[in-house]
């Protein structure tokens, strides 16, 4: 079935029918903005503009999940610098130093491996709201990401009740907080490494699937071997959300960058915070605009989202 997928088109060429329907889907991310920026904001969190380039930026490695073909790399100013896979190093340095509660709109690049495109849960860009509580832990994080998602759904429910009637979503549901949580390693003794499928398919509610071992800055107990991070997966559907407590010391992040061969040289700005006890213990997680609003839509493609969409393997002209 995955392979009928119908790809998002530009533009230009929707037909007047595809057209309505796109208006639908951007009246609900305008709602879905205002409502999730507007639950930060009055929590008393501070709006970080993004950035684009930088030296330093997420390696997304290791990480079960990752398949990226290609890493932008460019000079300026005699310099190297990256796209931002996500706003990671930034969210912890600023969070370590003037922001306590922050959090960002940001750009995330990742050219996924063209084969991604049929998943319809992939995008070579897209926008990830991130955020980062200084002192917060995991527990902090799934009572915030529960309110803002509850204050949300129930919102639309009202604000664009036309909009979810003619994408046949007014079954939308308002979902029950507090989520079930669920460890990865049990779902994996039980249905093997097929587990997220089957989770998506089984579950009715919202729930956190912890403790998955990815990268360097999530935290790891190094005595048990447990990982305190968080992915939350909507029902029928998918991960919206990925998140950790963070590492904060300089002889684990130092292990860790070596057991995973990541390059020391460009996490120097973390190193250094982290040997001078400027990097503070903080939480967060990043939630995927087009994704979040995929599900509340119920497209097939998450490019559907965009109004000029990124679909792998999919380049246009805008
Ligand atoms: N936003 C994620 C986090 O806060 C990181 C990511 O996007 N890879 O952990």
């Amino acid at each position: 079935m995955q392979e009928l997928i119908l790809l998002p088109k530009p533009l230009d060429q929707l037909t007047d029918p595809e057209i309505k329907r796109k208006a639908c889907i951007g009246k609900i991310m305008t709602y879905t903005l205002k409502s999730l920026t507007n639950t930060y904001v009055t929590k008393g969190f501070e709006w970080l503009l993004p950035v684009a380039l930088s030296q330093s930026t997420d390696p997304l490695w290791p990480d079960p999940g990752a398949s990226i073909e290609k890493r932008i790399e460019v000079n300026i100013y005699d310099k190297l610098v990256r796209t931002t896979a996500s706003m990671i190093v930034h969210k912890l340095v600023g969070c370590s130093t003037v922001y306590e509660k922050l959090f960002i709109l940001s750009p995330n690049i990742r050219i996924e491996k063209a084969e991604r495109a049929k998943t319809g849960k992939h995008i070579y860009e897209f926008t990830q709201l991130d955020f980062e509580i200084r002192n917060a832990n995991s527990k902090d994080i799934f009572r915030l990401v529960e309110d803002t998602l509850c204050t949300l759904i129930k919102g639309l429910k009202v604000e664009c009740k036309a909009e979810l009637a003619a994408l046949h979503r007014s079954d939308l549901k308002i979902p029950k907080a507090p989520f079930k949580v669920l460890d990865r390693t049990d779902l994996e003794a039980k249905h093997g490494i097929e587990w997220e499928a089957r989770i998506c398919r089984e579950i009715t509610e919202p729930v956190w699937i912890v403790n998955i071992p990815r990268e360097f800055y999530d935290y790891e107990d190094f005595a048990t071997g447990r990982w305190d991070n968080y992915d939350l997966f909507m029902p029928q559907y998918g991960e919206v959300l990925s998140g950790s407590r963070r590492e904060f010391e300089y002889e684990k992040i130092y292990e860790k960058m070596e057991r995973e061969q990541v390059r020391k040289e460009n996490y120097s700005i973390i190193l250094k915070m982290a040997k001078e006890g400027r990097l503070k213990p903080t939480a967060g997680a990043g939630m995927g605009m087009e994704r979040i609003v995929g599900y509340i839509t119920g497209v097939e493609h998450i490019g559907e989202c965009q109004p000029f969409p990124r679909v792998p393997g999919n380049v246009h002209e805008l």
